[in-house]
Formats: C-alpha cells, sequence, structure tokens
C-alpha cells in the first residue's frame, strides 16, 4: 500500500474487541458493513454517561436531568455538524436507519393517494422496500424499480424515464450494502429537481466511509445508523429539510412530541421533538457523538482514501483465486467486495473462514432483487472500515484458499 494517511497500528490499539482469538486464530473482521465496531472512546462516553450523568432529558428540573439534555442536544449539534445540516431543527434521532425510512413512508404516506408514485432502485436495501411495498397494499401507491447494469451501477437514463406528474418521492440508497456501488447523487438529486421531486437518500452505508455534505448532495431526506460507524446500536437520524419537515404528518404520538395535551386540544412540540415520542435513546446518542468526534479526528477524507486503497489491495488478491467471481464492479466502489465461486455456498464458505478467524457476512444481505438480478441466491461479502489493515486481506485470501482446497 502507499503512504498512509494515518498509524494504522495506533488506529486498531483503540478497538479493545479486535485485540482477541476467535477460533484459535488472530480476528480478522470484515464485516463493517453489517455493524462496524467500537473504539475506546465510544465505550467509554456510554460508560461515562451511564456512572455521572444519567437521568431523563428534557424534563427534569434537577441537575443530573439538565446534564443528560446538555450531553443528548450536544450530541445532536455534533451529527447537525457532521453531515452539515443547516439547524438541529433538521436532526431527527430515531432507532436507526430502518425507522428513519419508516418514519419517513408512514409520514409522508399520509399525503399520498392511490396511483402516487415513489421511485426506488433495484439495488435497495430491504429497508427502503418494504416500507414503500407497505404503502402500496395499504393504499394502492405505485412502486417504479430503476434499473442498474451488469456492474452494479444504477442506469440513469433509465431512472430519469420513471419520473411522472405522480411522482411524489425518488428513494435511493447513497452507496449499496450487497454491491458497494457509490452512487452519484447529486446529480440524481439535480435530475429529480428538474421535475420537483423531494429525494431521499439511504446513507447507512456512506456516512462511515466518507465526508457526506447534505447541503452540497441538496437531498431532502438522509437516513443512517449509528452502529455502523463506530456509535450505539439502538439509535440512527434522519436528517430532513425543515420547510419539508415543518409541514410532514406526525407519525409516532406520546410524551416529548408535544407541548400540552387536553382531550379537546393538543399543542404539538417543536421540530424536531414533534417526530420525536417517547424516552429517546439518551446514553446511544451521547456515544454516536463521541463516534463523531472520533471520526473526525482521524478525518473522512482519510478514512475514505484510506479504505480506498484496503479495496484496491483486496479487489487484486481476491481476482486472483481461481473461480471467484465479484459481484459489483462499479467505477465508483466503497470499501464491499461481494463474491461467489459457482461450485462453492456462501455459507460453507462463510464456516470455513470463521474457522480461521475470518468474520464476513453471507447470504442476501437484505437485498434480494439484487442477488435476483445477478442470478444468485446469496454472496459472501468482505466489507472493510479503516481499522482493518494488509494483514486482514492476507487472512482472509488465505482462508479462501483453505476452503478452496476442502471443496474441490
Ligand atoms: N445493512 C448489512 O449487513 P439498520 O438495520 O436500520 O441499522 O440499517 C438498515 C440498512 C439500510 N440500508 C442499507 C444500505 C443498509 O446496509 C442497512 C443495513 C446491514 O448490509 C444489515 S442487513
Amino acid at each position: 500500500m502507499n503512504s498512509l494517511p494515518f498509524n494504522i497500528d495506533s488506529i486498531r490499539a483503540e478497538f479493545p474487541i479486535l485485540h482477541q482469538q476467535v477460533n484459535g486464530h488472530r480476528l480478522a473482521f470484515l464485516d463493517n458493513a453489517a455493524s462496524s465496531q467500537r473504539p475506546d472512546a465510544v465505550i467509554d462516553a456510554v460508560s461515562h454517561y451511564y456512572r455521572n450523568d444519567h437521568a431523563n432529558v428534557h424534563r427534569g428540573v434537577h441537575h443530573l436531568s439538565h446534564r443528560a439534555t446538555d450531553a443528548y442536544e450536544g450530541a445532536r449539534e455534533k451529527i447537525r455538524a457532521f453531515i452539515n445540516a443547516r439547524s438541529i431543527r433538521e436532526i431527527v434521532f430515531t432507532s436507526g436507519t430502518t425507522e428513519s425510512i419508516n418514519l419517513l413512508a408512514n409520514s409522508l404516506g399520509q399525503t399520498m393517494q392511490a396511483g402516487d408514485e415513489v421511485i426506488v432502485s433495484r439495488m435497495e436495501h430491504h429497508s427502503n422496500i418494504v416500507p414503500w411495498k407497505l404503502l402500496a397494499e395499504r393504499m394502492g401507491i405505485v412502486i417504479k424499480v430503476a434499473p442498474i447494469n451488469e456492474q452494479g451501477e444504477l442506469v440513469l437514463d433509465e431512472l430519469a424515464k420513471l419520473f411522472s406528474a405522480k411522482t411524489k418521492l425518488l428513494a435511493i440508497a447513497h452507496v449499496s450494502n450487497a454491491l458497494g456501488t457509490i452512487n452519484p447523487v447529486a446529480d440524481i438529486v439535480a435530475l429529480a429537481k428538474q421535475h420537483d421531486v423531494p429525494v431521499l437518500l439511504d446513507g447507512a452505508q456512506a456516512v462511515p466511509h466518507s465526508k457526506v455534505d447534505v447541503q452540497a448532495i441538496d437531498c431532502d431526506f438522509y437516513a443512517f445508523s449509528s452502529h455502523k460507524m463506530c456509535g450505539p446500536t439502538g439509535i440512527g437520524v434522519l436528517y430532513a429539510r425543515e420547510s419539508l419537515l415543518e409541514n410532514m404528518p406526525l407519525f409516532m404520538g406520546g410524551g416529548e412530541m408535544v407541548i400540552s395535551v387536553s382531550f379537546e386540544k393538543t399543542i404539538y412540540n417543536d421540530l424536531p421533538y414533534r417526530f420525536e415520542a417517547g424516552t429517546p435513546p439518551i446514553a446511544q446518542a451521547i456515544g454516536l457523538g463521541a463516534a463523531v468526534d472520533y471520526l473526525e479526528g482521524i478525518g473522512m477524507d482519510n478514512i475514505a482514501a484510506y479504505e480506498h486503497q484496503l479495496l484496491e489491495l483486496a479487489t487484486t488478491a481476491l481476482s486472483d483465486i481461481d473461480g471467484l467471481r465479484i459481484i459489483g464492479t462499479a467505477a465508483e466502489k466503497a470499501a464491499v467486495i461481494s463474491f461467489v465461486f459457482d461450485d462453492i455456498h456462501p455459507h460453507d464458505l462463510g464456516t470455513v473462514l470463521d474457522h480461521q478467524g475470518v468474520a464476513i457476512r453471507t447470504g442476501h444481505h437484505c437485498a434480494n432483487p439484487v442477488m435476483d438480478f445477478f442470478g444468485v441466491p446469496g454472496t459472501a461479502r468482505a466489507s472493510l472500515a479503516f481499522y482493518n489493515d494488509a494483514e486482514d486481506i492476507e487472512q482472509l485470501v488465505k482462508a479462501l484458499h483453505v476452503a478452496v482446497g476442502m471443496f474441490r
């Protein structure tokens, strides 16, 4: 690898989980697209909060509640700055990407009628298909699907043809979890704007790996999960352009999202709180704030540059293995490598690799339409993070040779 933008050994030292043996081997954790690992800074922030500051937020007059509220709202501001939203009013905390998209579907769905159209793409994760399918079943909206090509890239000319006067939303992945394809989201948003159609980007696989600037992209909605970007599980974000969020119908009701309630009249809270019913994931938000600090400390551009080098190293090494076929060869790719052998089932491969300390994901990756397009039941997927190193790739390649030897 060329000169590295950071000291990888120092980075790895900050992730305690990486330093263990699995099945008698050094752990090579290559399942980061499913969920990343956490550095000490995040583990410590969550632990410190529980040890010192925990109370419910926005409710108490007492000291701990103020401290917890400050830490929780401080995290919201960090996330706003991280994705360059204009205001914290645009940052809605959810439980993750899945809930962010469901929130949007259930809110915007109230403004749609039978026959209205939502455009998605063939490469979506089920989280960006099923919420729209539910609307289709419940109220007759129509889902239009933008095709992909053999490289796993969106066919933009075909996408352009799908817009009509009835299109109410374009909902599309920023980065595909199954293929690694990075979509040209700014161009896609510009296209949608020509038709006056708002755009939701599923950024679950983009935010952890590169700088995302929602104003530069000019999208209307952007969803992502904390647990894929070194933060805790159980929290995610829906960024929503304030002018749209302001007029969006409410979805979940309960405490926090109201200012006063009587049986005659309810006064709803300000943004973003009116979309956050109930006690929020406080420790998780604080942990996510710590993850943002940590990632920014390394620098998202450094992370992207390093992961790109790792991707090239791994792609070259895997391409040399007899019979291995990479699924997803887009020109613009994040550090995800899906692959198949015609004569070895992905699950068998995953099991043999695990016996050698190598963690990958196998199966359809919650992206059945992608698997159907490529005519495979599933793939083996190695997904990289900035704390992986060349030794992880060597271990993967060695383990694959062992597996090939066993099954042939
Ligand atoms: N993909 C994977 O192994 P949640 O579960 O809500 O945090 O994220 C859902 C989700 C939505 N969109 C994309 C593009 C995703 O990759 C994911 C999660 C994991 O690929 C688990 S299925």
